[in-house]
């Protein structure tokens, strides 16, 4: 069938009927997503008028933005999945500790948790550089009626359910999977209705693209750095290029789209790296499988790691996957070596 203009809500429809024991909720709460990135992105699109509003009326102090747009979008998804009633639990990358839904409530039957990371990347607000929002859905493993516990949210990411990002760029879009392959969906702004305009995304096997922060270069296990030599190295078709946004999401995003490898390694400064594994690292890892790519720690499948808290931070390797699976060798070699 064609998918040409097909809508983000057309396309949720059309594929729950797929899941042969769907019960709708896994459709309700990604339309809910849906809702709260489309009132996200509106804000996001303002945040450069926000002095100019805040004159008007508001009393802004400057540099409150880029805090105040990471506060907010925390409490719209929040409070668009709670209001619904349609998942038993919440974390964000916001918050210390999770939320449980309906805990007094002993009739609720929602088997869905989220993770959040509202607005990733959000230094890059203030310079007009692009921003994201990830999303990981689970099904709660304690049991349907009683309130959520930690547990329900520290299972590894291959028990994925659902997991997607909005990127709020040149155009808003919204990318998600259920297991069954990646689809990618373009905001109309005008009219505010998303259109399926990335069928089944899939990452070239190899790539040419690097992205990570080489600043931290210094601070790198060698194994990192003997890669990013061999990216630069004259032979074959490297030198491969350097792009790094510094805003995952579409660092993510151009590399799936273009073939290539997004790296945040751990450093002598941070010793698990920056990224969390829970809200930001399993749903891109998810991602990446699902669209043919690769997603490591180094080491170790990312969405094989057992998770230990929340907030847990993780070494990150993303990519296609002939250039993930190089930059393990170069990994293993040097742990080898030190033997
Ligand atoms: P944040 O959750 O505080 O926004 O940090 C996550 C972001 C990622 O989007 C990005 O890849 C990374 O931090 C950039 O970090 P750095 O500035 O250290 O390169
Ligand atoms: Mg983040």
């Amino acid at each position: 069938m064609s998918h040409t203009h097909q809508t983000l809500g057309e396309f949720i429809i059309e594929n729950q009927a797929a899941f042969a024991y769907s019960s709708g909720e896994l459709s309700k709460l990604i339309n809910s997503i849906r809702l709260a990135a489309k009132v996200v992105n509106h804000e996001v699109n303002k945040a450069g008028l926000v002095d100019i509003l805040g004159n008007a009326g508001n009393k802004n102090e400057s540099g409150e933005n880029q805090q105040k747009l990471d506060v907010y979008a925390n409490d719209m998804f929040i409070n668009t999945l709670s209001n619904r009633n349609i998942v038993c639990g919440i974390a964000s990358e916001e918050e210390e500790s999770f939320i449980s839904i309906n805990s007094q409530d002993e009739n609720h039957q929602n088997k869905y948790v989220v993770l959040i990371d509202p607005l990733d990347g959000s230094s890059n607000i203030d310079v007009n550089v692009s921003v994201g929002t990830i999303f990981s859905v689970y099904r709660r493993v304690t049991p349907i009626g009683t309130p959520v516990t930690i547990e329900d949210f520290l299972q590894p990411g291959k028990n994925q359910v659902a997991a997607g990002y909005v990127v709020y760029g040149t155009s808003t879009m919204l990318v998600y999977t259920t297991g069954a392959g990646v689809n990618g969906f373009t905001l109309n702004p005008a009219i505010g209705t998303f259109y399926l305009s990335h069928p089944n995304m899939s990452y070239p096997k190899n790539g040419r693209i690097y992205s990570v922060n080489e600043g931290n270069y210094i601070h790198f296990p060698q194994g990192v750095k003997k890669y990013i030599k061999y990216c630069q190295q004259e032979e074959g078709d490297r030198p491969y290029t350097s792009r790094y946004i510094g805003s995952m999401v579409s660092d993510f995003h151009r590399n799936m789209l273009k073939g290539g490898i997004f790296m945040y390694p751990k450093s002598s400064k941070a010793e698990e790296g920056k990224l969390r594994l829970l809200y930001e690292c399993n749903p891109m890892a998810f991602l990446a499988e699902q669209a043919n790519g690769k997603a490591s720690d180094g080491f170790n499948r990312i969405l094989d790691i057992r998770p230990r808290e929340l907030h847990q931070r993780v070494p990150f390797f993303c990519g296609s996957k002939n250039m993930v699976d190089k930059l393990e060798e170069f990994m293993q070699e040097e742990q080898a070596s030190n033997y």
